[in-house]
């Protein structure tokens, strides 16, 4: 037993003395109230437990051990997740009569004081333990290879199925987990190989030189119902360039305006800074920033910092360059940020998280380093760059010249709504109720469903404004253009709110919002929920602060009516709908049941729409969190660039994830 080993379990058994009843309890407490640990017994909470274990094995990476993490998706609903680290230590200490291996799997948040983790995250839904995977699988089984031997364990919701055995030698390091969610405990237990996907392409990018693979050996059903081969078997995951790759990827479909990213490292004390950014030509920016490999999307002292050292720097040099001098009016720090696509990515101790979804950083101390050390990495970049920091600063210049015109144009729009009386657009089927509190306000794709949910609607408290066809792609407009969109004003003037502007920074007025509830109720399509991700990137980029108050909706509309004789019912899932065709068949035939898809809202009568999507009794809402809306913003990020090709390859395979079923 090395000297480290012993000190580890020094700790362990000392934890363990003093609490050994509450120990033992707790991974009961894991099972009663699964929430408190896991966020959900969703599809979110699901994943999670994926998400606990290959944080586990990026830490062996961290750590300097583990090259690669292997996750396979078994046919009977089981996952593995492998890596090549040191192996869960195993060693039995006497009084204890346990091996390290048993401790770790059973005691809650023993892992942690195991190794004491440098970057272990605190406060978010990562890092609750590998104990609590294993509290919440129905069957799960460790194997570890180390010191030569393989040694394995298994376990039933959470309880060992026997002793450590050692099965057999090895000449390699690392752990094996393979474990099946348990039922009992999660709404639904089917993987979905996109989530996983997309978050082992992030992983890879943030993590350059691991080498993430994913396998699904689980068949798939086809469109008739019949099992079939995979299409995606299997794929790696692997960056040697990480973040500048990451930028690369993002921008991909953009035009880039100087030559390769800026790229930043360093680190102060125990927080270790990375950035990558590049500048291009469209007029968006698009900032993804990390701590500890988890994406904080609602930003923190770490984004503050970055923003901070650019609007800084960026202005010292411009000004004594004398490039603003013939400019007429001030440069803004948003100025700076147009056509900007940044990945910041920082490592520390013991991040605090905060905010709606605690998904901003709140450590007071990050802003000053991060602003140094981006800082000091700028200024460099300028002095040794003059020709991409002349094309940055005319890019800056250009910017804040169409933020003027941009002022100018929704002055001239809200003006006009104003002294236009009610000004309520005339497509808008308002409601009767003026109580924002109680009304709500229908987005529905194309004029015919907006006929069909005027007609169905309960005209008390909803009011429909339909929508045509696309609207304004707000990704590759320009600032000014999106008040001059139709579909765009409309929106503004249903809602009765209006951005204004205050140093340079807009900030949207409320105090005349006219509803509540702020529904987008588009077909159950590819289009729809391309049309979905569209508006709500509109929300998240100009009506943010809608998201964060909780008032925007997406309508789940049905995707089955499941029919024999006179008894009806509607589905959501195909699951769903296959157990309702079972039921109703009885001990009849399945033929005699009819099943009807519904590929859009237009197939749906009015009553059919209420019954099914607007009754608040029966219809169900996904609220959409700004975790959904930043997704969607990353999602479009990507879809809309400015070439055709990687737009359309994106869509296709994008088609599922962008229903952000996530
Ligand atoms: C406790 C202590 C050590 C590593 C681990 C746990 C560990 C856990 C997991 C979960 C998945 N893969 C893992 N790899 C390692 C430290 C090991 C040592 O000091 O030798």
């Amino acid at each position: 037993m090395g000297v480290e080993d012993k000190e580890l379990l020094k700790d362990t058994v000392k934890r363990y003395d003093a609490s050994s009843i509450q120990a033992l309890e707790g991974l009961e407490a894991v099972r009663l109230r699964p929430g408190m640990y896991i966020g959900s017994t969703d599809i979110k909470g699901l994943h999670h437990l994926v998400w606990e274990v290959v944080d586990n094995a990026i830490d062996e990476h961290l750590a300097g051990f583990a090259k690669r993490i292997d996750l396979i998706l078994h046919e009977d609903g089981s996952i593995t997740v492998s890596d090549d680290g040191r192996g869960i230590p195993v060693d039995r200490h006497e009084k204890l009569n346990k091996s390290a291996l048993e401790v770790v799997m059973t005691v809650l948040h023993a892992g942690g004081k195991f190794d004491n983790k440098t970057y272990k995250v605190s406060g978010g839904l990562h890092g609750v333990g590998v104990s609590c995977v294993n509290a919440l699988s129905e069957y799960l089984r460790a194997e570890i290879h180390r010191d030569g031997h393989i040694y394995v364990q298994e376990y039933r919701r959470g309880k060992p199925l026997g002793e450590v055995q050692v099965v057999g030698k090895t000449d390699r390091t690392g752990t094996v987990i393979t474990f099946k969610p348990d039922p009992e405990i999660f709404e639904t237990t089917e993987f979905k190989y996109d989530i996983l996907q997309h978050r082992l392409q992030e992983l890879a990018f943030l993590n350059r030189g691991l080498l993430l693979t994913l396998k699904d050996e689980r068949k798939v059903r086809n469109q008739e119902g019949k099992l079939v081969d995979n299409p995606h078997p299997y794929r790696e995951f692997y960056s040697e360039g990480g973040l500048v790759e990451f930028v690369q990827f993002l921008d991909e479909g953009r035009t880039p305006l100087i030559e390769k990213p800026i790229y930043v490292e360093g680190r102060e004390g125990d927080i270790v800074v990375e950035l990558a950014m590049q500048y291009n030509t469209s007029f968006k920016e698009h900032l993804f920033s990390y701590v500890n490999n988890i994406r904080t999307s609602e930003g923190g002292t770490h984004v503050q910092g970055f923003r901070r050292a650019l609007s800084r720097e960026f202005q010292r040099y411009g000004e004594r360059e004398g490039y603003f001098k013939k400019l007429k009016f001030k440069i803004s720090s948003e100025d700076f940020r147009e056509g900007l696509t940044a990945v910041i990515a920082i490592k520390l101790p013991n991040p605090q998280f905060k905010g709606q979804t605690k998904g901003e950083l709140g450590n007071s101390e990050v802003t000053g380093i991060v602003s140094r050390i981006v800082g000091e990495a700028l200024k460099h970049y300028l002095e040794e760059n003059p020709r991409e920091a002349k094309k940055i600063i005319d890019k800056v210049i250009h910017a804040a010249t169409a933020r003027e015109a941009a002022r100018k144009a929704r002055e001239l729009v809200q003006r006009k709504n104003v002294l236009s009386g009610a000004g309520l657009p005339g497509k808008l089927s308002d409601c009767s109720s003026r109580n924002p509190e109680e009304c709500e306000l229908y987005l529905v794709e194309g004029d015919s469903a907006g006929g069909t949910a005027k007609q169905g609607r309960d005209r008390h408290f909803q009011a429909i404004l339909p929508l045509r066809g696309k609207i304004l792609n707000v990704e590759k407009a320009l600032e000014h253009k999106i008040y001059e969109n139709e579909e765009i004003k409309n929106m503004f003037t249903a809602l009765g709110v209006k951005i204004e502007e205050k140093d340079g920074q807009r900030v949207l007025n409320l105090d005349n919002l006219r509803y509540h509830k702020i529904i987008i109720m588009t077909d159950a399509d590819v289009d729809g929920s391309h049309i979905t991700t569209l508006i709500l990137t509109f929300f998240y980029r100009y009506m943010r602060e809608l998201i964060e108050k909780g008032y925007v909706y997406i309508a789940q509309p049905p995707l089955y009516l499941v029919q024999k004789g006179t008894k009806r019912q509607y589905c959501w899932t195909e699951e769903e709908m296959r157990n309702t065709v079972k039921q109703l068949a009885a001990n009849g035939k399945e033929s005699s049941v009819k099943v009807q898809r519904y590929k859009g809202l237009g197939e749906m009568n009015a009553e059919q729409l209420w019954e099914t999507t607007m009754n608040p009794e029966m219809r169900i809402l996904k609220q959409v969190s700004i975790q959904d809306a930043a997704e969607a913003d990353l999602i479009f990020s990507k879809l809309m660039g400015e070439e055709v090709e990687p737009r359309r390859r994106f869509i296709e395979e994008n088609a599922l994830y962008a229903n952000l079923d996530v």
